[in-house]
């Protein structure tokens, strides 16, 4: 048996921790086995590698460094973390996966395409997201929610939150992208709304296409 694997994938402050919490809820109250992560991160040497790059300490690697970096930490936390999860059974959410390197890195950061789909064979090979949920919204806004966030916890933007408004804008408009190639992976979600709209959202696309699918037609043998 084999648990369900999906991702959330957005602009910084689209609120993919908020709505993760929420779905995690809800699947756990639907009686799934739910584990919660994140990227780069989710293993204590993801972890690791996660401090050096969101501190700005890699920013010298360049971008295509950086997504070296990246893979790395993904690798580990694909083969000791998701990997045996989803062998037992469990509904796996990441904030963030594959999706956020084709962005940050490739499609706003210049790395060629090339390369970033060698490094997902190496660092992840088949284990890929059963469903990829897309949190849209205009980069004004999130910025004004990490903003708002930042000041009432006293923190200083990261590596990538500091990055130029027109930045954030290709990089909404990145994953768009992405969706309107895989639809079937993926589902844009408006997270312009209020939370619990954006929750229910998230929970109608979840039950359609995971836990209730319609069912496909029985093929005939010899027909
Ligand atoms: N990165 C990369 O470059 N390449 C890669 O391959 C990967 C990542 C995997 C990770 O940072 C950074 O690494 C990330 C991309 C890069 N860029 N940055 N920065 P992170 O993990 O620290 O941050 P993040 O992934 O961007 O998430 P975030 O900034 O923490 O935001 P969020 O998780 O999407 O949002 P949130 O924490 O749920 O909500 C933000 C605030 O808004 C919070 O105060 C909420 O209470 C509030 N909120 C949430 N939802 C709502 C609604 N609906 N209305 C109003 N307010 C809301």
């Amino acid at each position: 048996m084999t648990g369900r694997f999906i991702t959330f994938e957005g602009g910084d402050g689209a609120g993919k921790s908020t709505q993760i919490r929420r779905l995690a809820e809800r699947l756990g109250e639907a009686g799934k086995s739910v584990v919660t992560t994140r990227e780069p991160g989710g293993t204590p040497l993801a972890e690791s590698i996660r401090n050096v790059i969101l501190s700005g300490g890699a920013r010298g690697f360049g971008a295509e460094g950086e997504a070296l970096l990246f893979g790395a930490a993904r690798a580990d936390h694909v083969e000791k973390l998701i990997r045996p999860a989803l062998l037992a059974g469990q509904w796996v959410l990441s904030d963030r996966f594959l999706d956020s390197t084709h962005v940050y890195q490739g499609l706003a950061g210049g790395v060629d395409e090339t390369l970033l789909a060698a490094l997902d064979r190496v660092t992840v090979g088949r284990t890929r997201p059963d469903l990829t949920v897309i949190l849209d919204l205009p980069a004004e806004l999130g910025l004004q929610r990490l903003a708002a966030r930042q000041s009432a916890a006293g923190t200083a933007p990261d590596r990538f939150e500091g990055d130029a408004l027109s930045l954030h804008q290709a990089r909404r408009q990145a994953f768009l992208d992405i969706a309107a190639r895989e639809p079937e992976r993926c589902a844009v979600v408006d997270a312009s709304r209020p939370e619990d709209g954006v929750a229910d959202e998230i929970w109608r696309v979840v039950s359609a296409r995971l836990l209730h699918p319609p069912r496909r037609p029985a093929t005939r043998a010899g027909g």
